[in-house]
């Protein structure tokens, strides 16, 4: 799907260069021996079909490194008491947004004074999904952000720009991923499984580790519990609660060495540990890692 969008994209934009290509070089020609009425007419078509190529390169990419672009809120679902699945329409249904995986927009907002905010994210939708992508956000009672997602209603607009991120993707890249997630993290780990998962050409292994302090806090939790069900030969999950229920069979406290090392692929050339967790967490996994012999190329941190 994804490949056959970026084909047609393709097709039209070579189509909307060698027209305006083959109007241009006609219109050079044209101009000095011409009437000055058909070099109006000339100059005329020239504007269309370079509108036409700029239409042409809209048609499948939403998102604009430079500016900022609106999204009609659509659907607004309440998953817990803090947490909320947002979808967002594209221009049409067919439209992509054009995020690589692993990479995150940059959402605009205002906080409870009226101040302006901005806001990394990473939706759990792909390029897959036609037409729109959501965003599960945890509202935090003091965050600025989070005031704004509480306080927006369907019909509302976002301010989005992006694609933002280091992070780069391809089949084959690692013979497998550990994973080091913490609370609201999960996300950037979530859409590149899912896209690895979804991918039948793509044999790439998945261990992940999440932690959270209460069963509560865990975002995606059904969504990563039905992934590990549908491709149990490639994706691995362990949670860890600081708080844990009763009868809690994940494991403890925080995210221990012993804990990547018996839930993450060993250090070797064709792995990688990512992580993305609150900084406090990112520091300590840092630590644990570079004591588990994982080189820098080994490590990446979102
Ligand atoms: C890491 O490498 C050092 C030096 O080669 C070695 O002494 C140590 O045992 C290794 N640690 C682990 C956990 O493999
Ligand atoms: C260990 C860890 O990262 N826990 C996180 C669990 O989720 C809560 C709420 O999202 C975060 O505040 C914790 O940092």
């Amino acid at each position: 799907m994804d490949f056959l969008q970026g084909q047609s994209t393709e097709t039209l934009l070579a189509v909307a260069v060698a027209v305006a290509a083959v109007a241009a070089g006609g219109a050079f020609l044209l101009l000095r021996s011409m009437k000055p009425k058909v070099t109006k007419i000339l100059i005329l078509s020239n504007i269309f079909v370079i509108s036409l190529f700029t239409l042409a390169s809209e048609v499948h990419c939403c998102l604009d490194p430079e500016n900022f672009r609106k999204f009609k809120l659509v659907e607004k679902k309440q998953i817990s008491h803090n947490v909320a699945k947002f979808k967002f329409a594209l221009p049409t249904p067919t439209s992509v947004l054009g995020l690589p995986i692993g990479q995150h927009i940059s959402c605009r907002g205002q906080d409870a004074t009226g101040e302006e905010v901005l806001k990394p994210y990473t939706p759990t939708t792909l390029d897959s999904d036609l037409g729109y992508f959501e965003l599960v956000i945890k509202m935090y009672p003091q965050g600025r952000m989070s005031h704004h997602f509480r306080e927006m209603k369907v019909g509302d607009y976002l301010s989005v720009k992006g694609p933002k991120g280091r992070f780069k993707y391809q089949v084959g890249q690692v013979r497998a991923f550990g994973m080091l997630a913490g609370g609201s993290g999960i996300t950037p780990m979530f859409q590149v499984a899912r896209a690895i998962l979804e991918n039948p050409n793509d044999n790439t292994k998945v261990h992940l580790i999440y932690a959270n302090v209460t069963y509560e806090d865990i975002l995606l939790k059904e969504e990563l519990d039905n992934m590990a069900k549908t491709y149990p030969d490639h994706f691995k999950i362990y949670y860890v609660l600081n708080q844990p229920p009763e009868n809690w069979n994940g494991g403890v406290g925080f995210v221990s060495k012993e804990m990547i090392q018996s839930h993450c692929p060993a250090p070797a050339e064709d792995i990688q540990i990512l992580r993305c967790g609150p900084p406090p967490m990112n520091k300590a996994m840092a630590a644990h890692l570079d004591e588990l012999n994982y080189t820098k190329e080994m490590q990446f941190q979102f």
